[in-house]
Parts: structure tokens; C-alpha cells; sequence
């Protein structure tokens, strides 16, 4: 039996490629030299798709007539459109769960370098400035101030879990309440003024562009942080720069952007800001189990008909030709 045909638009990580050369055949498309002629010739075959950052909309769905699912690495799936391919019958998945801890350990560590000025105090020490004098005291500590979280899934539980054990409170904004202890604020802008520490986990996509505008930076305060680990759109990066500048919040540490890898140029002239090149999950362990499981989900739909992690959009999709 001919093994199914997937296409995979751009490179991924290691455990992708090997966890799929046995039962499946792979197009590598970034790799051809006239991408647009292998799809034509062999767009009809394909029936999955292995993705790691290609923007997928209808559009793209439409030359592969018979693609039946697409296997996307990451949890968020913003560059997805995950409406267009239900509508399609399409399924979508992405890999929840494995990247929880890694994620919400980045966050924390950003956390501590953004309160504690502590990348700036390394480059104070490697400039040969220490033998002047110390480093200056920093305005901020994290023991027994607040922390709103916008956005509480898993990854957003893993960091209050984390915040309890450094003695910092949790509040968090979703658009429902949980059913947690943590305090729940109906209004992001309310959660903002709560809080010491705005800590970004929600996905990102149309539905939450520049949530965090002037308003809410305002509302943060000015001895408040600011920290995203999510998705640069979320932030209106001018606001920000604009709010960092004139102190309106304390200081930022961001490890997504909204035009990564190009960062906003006001972000690179404030010192008030730490900025990382979105590492959230970027261990070999973690990025191997976010690759086995988008291998595992292929193998599950076309061994067993069922997605093993679909995203929500999918959640009713089976597989019609079993
Ligand atoms: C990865 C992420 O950096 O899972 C996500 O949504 O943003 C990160 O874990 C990204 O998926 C790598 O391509």
C-alpha cells in the first residue's frame, strides 16, 4: 500500500523528519527548486500536512484537494486558519501539554531578569564597570506583589504554580471564569490595575490584536511589569514603546514580537525592556516531544482515524474514508 503523502512546507525540528520516514512519504518543498511546479504535479496526492511556521489559509488548502489533516509543531496555531479548514473537513492539531513547564520556566526567568535588571547587571560586570562601584539597586522585588494573568490555560496554571512558590500572588482575565482559587477580573484593563506583574499567555490571532493597548499599560501603572511569552500580537508594540519610554510602566521582558524576527525599533533603544528571541520551549527535549507528538497525531489519524491533540476549530472532524 502506498504510504500517505505529506507535505511539509518548510524545515522542522529533527524528531518531525525521523519520526515520519518509515510510514510516510515526505515532500520537502523548501528544499525544491521550483516549489510552485512540485505542488502543481503532486498537490492532488498529498493528504497531510507537516507544519512548523507556514502561514496555511484556505487558499493554500485549496491546491491540495485531498489533504485531509494538517500537523502543525506548537501550541499556538495563530498562522492557521483553522475556521477555513473545517470548513474544508480538514483537521488541525497543534502540541499542547508537552511545553507547559518549559514555557512557564522561560517566563519565570524572564520574569526575574526583567525585575532584577539581571542581564543588565551581567553586561554592567563583563563591561569592567563593577570595580567602579556596584551595580545600582533595582526599584523592583517580587515577594508579596501581584501577578494577573491574562490568559490561564495550562501554560498560564504552570507559571501561577511557579508565582505561588516565589510568594507572589496570582489574578488572572480569561473570558470565562475558572474554576480556580485565584482571583478573577472580568476586564483586562481591571486585571491591569490589579496587578504588579502582567503576565501574557493567551493565544494569539485576530481575535486578541493589541489587547494590551495604552489603556491597559496605563491601568499597569508605573512600578508595573510587563511580560509576554505568548504572542507578539497581543501587544501593541508602539503603545508600548511609547509607555517604556515615558515610564508609564516600570519595564517589559518579552520573548515574542509582533514582527519577530524584526523587532520594533523603539524596543532596541530603551533599556527598560529585556528582550529574547522567543525561546519559550526551546530545549531539544521539549522541541523532540512537541515533534513526536505532531508525528504521533499523523500516525493516529491515518492508523486509527482520530487526532490525538485537535485544536478546538477541529474538534467534531472524523475521518470520513475509513
Ligand atoms: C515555539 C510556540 O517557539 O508552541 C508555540 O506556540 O510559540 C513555541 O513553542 C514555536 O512553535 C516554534 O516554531
Amino acid at each position: 500500500m502506498a504510504r500517505p503523502l505529506v507535505l511539509m512546507p518548510g524545515p522542522m525540528n529533527r524528531s518531525v523528519p525521523d519520526g515520519l520516514a518509515d510510514g510516510f512519504e515526505v515532500i520537502r518543498l523548501w528544499e525544491a527548486d521550483d516549489p510552485a511546479a512540485v505542488l502543481e504535479e503532486r498537490g492532488k496526492d498529498v493528504v497531510a500536512i507537516a507544519n512548523g511556521g507556514t502561514a496555511i489559509d484556505g487558499a493554500y488548502l485549496d491546491r491540495l484537494p485531498n489533504v485531509q489533516i494538517v500537523a502543525s509543531f506548537g501550541v499556538g496555531y495563530d498562522k492557521i486558519d483553522a475556521v477555513a479548514a473545517a470548513e474544508r473537513g480538514v483537521v488541525v492539531t497543534n502540541t499542547p501539554g508537552v511545553l507547559d513547564d518549559e514555557v512557564a520556566d522561560t517566563a519565570m526567568g524572564l520574569l526575574l531578569m526583567t525585575a532584577r535588571e539581571l542581564s543588565s547587571a551581567e553586561r554592567y560586570l563583563r563591561d569592567g564597570r563593577w570595580t567602579e562601584r556596584p551595580y545600582p539597586l533595582t526599584p523592583a522585588t517580587l515577594s508579596g506583589r501581584t501577578m494577573g494573568i491574562l490568559g490561564l490555560g495550562r501554560i498560564g496554571e504552570a507559571i501561577a504554580h511557579r508565582a505561588a512558590a516565589f510568594g507572589i500572588s496570582v489574578a488572572y482575565h480569561n473570558r470565562h471564569r475558572k474554576d480556580v482559587a485565584y482571583d478573577y477580573y472580568p476586564t483586562l484593563v481591571e486585571l491591569a490595575a490589579a496587578s504588579d506583574i502582567l503576565m501574557i499567555v493567551i493565544p494569539g490571532g485576530a481575535e486578541t490584536k493589541h489587547l494590551v493597548d495604552a489603556e491597559v499599560l496605563a491601568a499597569l501603572g508605573r512600578d508595573g511589569i510587563l511580560i509576554n511569552v505568548a504572542r507578539g500580537t497581543v501587544v501593541d508594540e508602539s503603545a508600548l514603546v511609547d509607555a517604556l519610554k515615558s515610564k508609564t510602566i516600570l519595564s517589559a521582558g518579552l520573548d515574542v514580537f509582533e514582527h519577530e524576527p524584526e523587532i520594533h525599533p523603539g524596543l532596541l533603544e530603551v533599556d527598560n525592556a529585556v528582550l529574547l528571541p522567543h525561546v519559550g520551549s526551546g530545549t531539544i527535549p521539549t522541541r523532540d516531544a512537541m515533534g513526536r507528538l505532531v508525528v504521533e497525531n499523523l500516525v493516529s489519524w491515518f492508523d486509527h482515524g482520530v487526532p490525538i491533540t485537535p485544536v478546538q476549530e477541529s474538534a467534531d472532524l472524523v475521518r470520513k474514508d475509513l
